[in-house]
């Protein structure tokens, strides 16, 4: 029989750039996200002869999921396995897609294999896979910070329910990885040391903002975190510019709406999109007004939703 599993992908309001030496896949600074509901990965483990994997409906082959396979395999008991994953948003758009695929596949993974896994363990087997999927685990607000390097919820998605208006600037998969770009910029970027010493004021600050509710607190901290990461990532040698014209454009566009009173602030991860968070009665504004960028050329709009869960048969 097989096994089902979902996960929605998260969007980091202090981000994850940089990883600790040594396995394991931790990180070098803590972060905490919000899962969104609109975005989901649908993955189907099955038993098979040999390994397979199909995304979107077409077979395909994955170094990163298989190196991740084989690592999981050296500590759990993961037979040969038919894994069919499906996105219901575009995969190499730079809308972590490896998050909630991670997720779902742990959790599809500890299900269909009778791993018996806590939250706490499902989320430090996605970490292997992907950094930011150890947050997919939960939903709503999720914190990831030593010493455990798990997922740990911090608000349910009811308590504080933001919406996130996506704006699409690009759609062409990105040129260096996620996992290249942080291991470049720990090598060369002059910065890279000021970010980590930070990391744990700004992540105290930041959960301090949530636990209060404070959105103007949270739209100062999160794009200060954004913009410190993009200036990480700019003065790596060589530079890493993963925005497009239209994401300073959107940036642009969401810093003139609140300073029109709009409850909006933006974030931006290794790509060139725009993910604006705000008040669910402020989202068609802020929608329409990103709709409005130049070069933009599609929006999302998003709640934010649960975590990473088998899906009833
Ligand atoms: C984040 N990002 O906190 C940051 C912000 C992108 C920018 O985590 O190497 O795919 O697989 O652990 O999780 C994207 O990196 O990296 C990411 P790996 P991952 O969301």
């Amino acid at each position: 029989m097989p096994t089902t599993a979902i996960a929605h992908p998260n969007i980091a309001l202090l981000k994850y750039w940089g990883k600790q030496d040594g396995p394991g896949n931790r990180p070098a600074t803590p972060s905490l996200s919000i899962t969104l509901d609109a975005l989901t990965t649908t993955t189907t483990v099955e038993d098979a002869d040999a390994d397979a994997l199909r995304l979107d409906g077409r077979p395909v082959r994955d170094a990163k999921i298989e190196r991740t396979l084989a690592d999981w395999r050296r500590d759990y008991a993961i037979g040969p396995l038919a894994i069919s994953s499906h996105n219901n948003f575009p995969t190499a758009a730079g809308l972590a897609s490896s998050a909630s695929g991670f997720a779902a596949l742990a959790t599809a993974i500890d299900a269909h294999c009778g791993l018996g896994l806590s939250d706490g363990e499902r989320s430090a087997l996605a970490r292997r896979g992907s950094g930011s999927a150890a947050r997919s685990i939960h939903g709503g607000f999720v914190a990831l910070a030593a010493p455990d390097w798990r997922g740990e919820p911090v608000l349910a998605p009811d308590a504080w329910p933001l919406a996130v208006v996506v704006a699409i600037t690009a759609s062409e998969p990105k040129a260096v990885s996620s996992t290249e770009g942080m291991d470049h910029s720990k090598t060369t970027s002059p910065y890279f040391a000021a970010w980590t010493a930070a990391a744990d004021a700004d992540f105290e600050a930041m959960k301090a903002a949530v636990a209060h509710r404070d959105f103007d607190a949270l739209a100062e901290l999160a794009e200060a975190s954004c913009l410190k990461m993009h200036a990480l990532m700019l003065s790596s040698r060589p530079p890493l510019i993963y925005w497009r014209g239209a994401t300073v454009e959107c940036l642009r566009a969401v810093r003139e709406l609140r300073a029109g009173g709009c409850r909006a602030f933006a974030t931006v991860d290794a790509g060139p999109q725009v993910k604006a968070v705000c008040e669910p009665q402020d989202a068609e504004r802020v929608e329409a007004a990103l709709k409005n960028v130049p070069g933009v050329v599609s929006t999302l709009r998003s709640g934010l939703g649960g975590g990473a869960r088998v899906a009833d048969s």
